[in-house]
């Protein structure tokens, strides 16, 4: 089977990419000439999910999947959320971060969770994955890797930031992988 990756962000395809191997295959929105900023919405991550491969599906038919996520922090409600990627107002993960580290100066609760929501869409069905990893928030950026909130976020029974990891260590027990190993896993029993 084919699915079209409904995203934008290429360190997103590159993860699900290296979990799915030869499993199906993926084309991204430049295999389908999409270069439309596609609408985001919602207050769930699901409903997220949902507009992003309904709008493909809809305006070109491909049966696709789209990826929800980020970033809850439990000191503050669940905040970053669905806003993890404007958190400041702004696509710059600089000034996200920034913002984080100072809502939670104060915070001995670094308590945190990367949620991903997968919305697949083969012809009018819709099916939803899910994957969440619970860490802690650090104190400052540690790390190189990965892309987003990894730098600050230690995943439970480790010592190193997903930015610390390798790309193999963070899809051994990320949240995204954990949904797409679900979509693949009912796409190999389904079809
Ligand atoms: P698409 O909508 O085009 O897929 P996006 O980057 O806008 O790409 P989201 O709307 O799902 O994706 O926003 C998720 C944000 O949450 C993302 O930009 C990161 O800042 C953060 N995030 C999600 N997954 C992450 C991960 O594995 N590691 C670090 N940060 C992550």
């Amino acid at each position: 089977i084919e699915l079209v990756f409904a995203t934008n962000n290429l360190h997103k395809l590159e993860e699900v990419q290296a979990v799915v191997g030869n499993r199906f295959r993926i084309l991204t929105l430049a295999d389908i000439d999409c270069a439309d900023d596609i609408p985001e919405t919602g207050d769930t991550f699901q409903a997220n999910a949902s507009q992003k491969s309904g709008y493909i599906y809809g305006k070109y038919g491909y049966n696709c999947f789209a990826d929800d996520s980020g970033l809850e922090v439990q000191a503050l409600d669940n905040e970053p959320g669905v806003y993890s990627a404007r958190y400041s107002g702004t696509r710059d993960m600089e000034k996200n971060i920034d913002l984080l580290l100072q809502r939670l100066a104060d915070h001995t609760d670094r308590h945190a969770r990367f949620r991903t929501v997968i919305s697949l869409r083969i012809g009018e069905a819709e099916y939803f994955f899910e994957g969440t990893v619970d860490g802690k928030i650090g104190f400052e950026r540690q790390g190189e890797g990965g892309f987003g909130y990894d730098p600050l976020f230690t995943p439970r029974g480790h010592s190193r930031t997903f930015a610390q990891m390798s790309g193999a260590e963070k899809n051994a027990i990320s949240h995204r992988a954990i949904a797409v190993a679900k979509l693949a896993e009912f796409l190999r029993t389904t079809y």
